[in-house]
């Protein structure tokens, strides 16, 4: 039997401990929820409400969200919430050059018009770091 998602019963949750999917399921989510804390004290407000974007965090080698989905015509707006590190953008499969670099508090907008998957980059941290994204445009 093969279990998917994280919300197992108590029961398998020593297996879970041995799935390491699950474990870092759950490290991403506290990463990205403190990422969300640091938006929100650098901005005033949640990273939700914003108007006219959607929201990616850079934060601690990952972005958060690290899957996105949002409909064709979205820009997504990128902003470092990190105290020290910088970061940049590769959008390989638009094409595009690496931005420049994303110092914190910095931002860098896309909107997105293809629609399709695809995965993009952190220039200076995605090999070393993993540091890669996902955004599913739909049409
Ligand atoms: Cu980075």
């Amino acid at each position: 039997m093969f279990v998917q998602a994280c919300d197992v019963p108590a029961i398998l949750v020593s297996v879970m401990l041995t799935l390491p999917a699950c474990a870092e399921d759950a490290e991403l989510k506290a990463l990205c929820d403190e990422a969300e804390s640091r938006y929100t004290e650098l901005f005033g407000h949640p990273s939700s409400e914003e108007e006219g974007v959607t929201v990616v965090t850079m934060y601690k080698y990952r972005f958060c969200p690290q899957d996105l989905t949002v409909p064709v015509g979205t820009t997504v707006r990128w902003v470092n919430v990190d105290k020290r590190t910088s970061h940049s953008l590769i959008l390989k499969d638009e094409g595009e050059p690496e931005s420049d670099r994303l110092f914190p508090e910095e931002t860098f907008e896309f909107t997105f018009l293809t629609p399709g998957d695809q995965t993009y980059l952190c220039g200076p941290h995605w090999e070393t770091q993993e540091m890669i994204g996902m955004i599913t445009v739909s049409p």
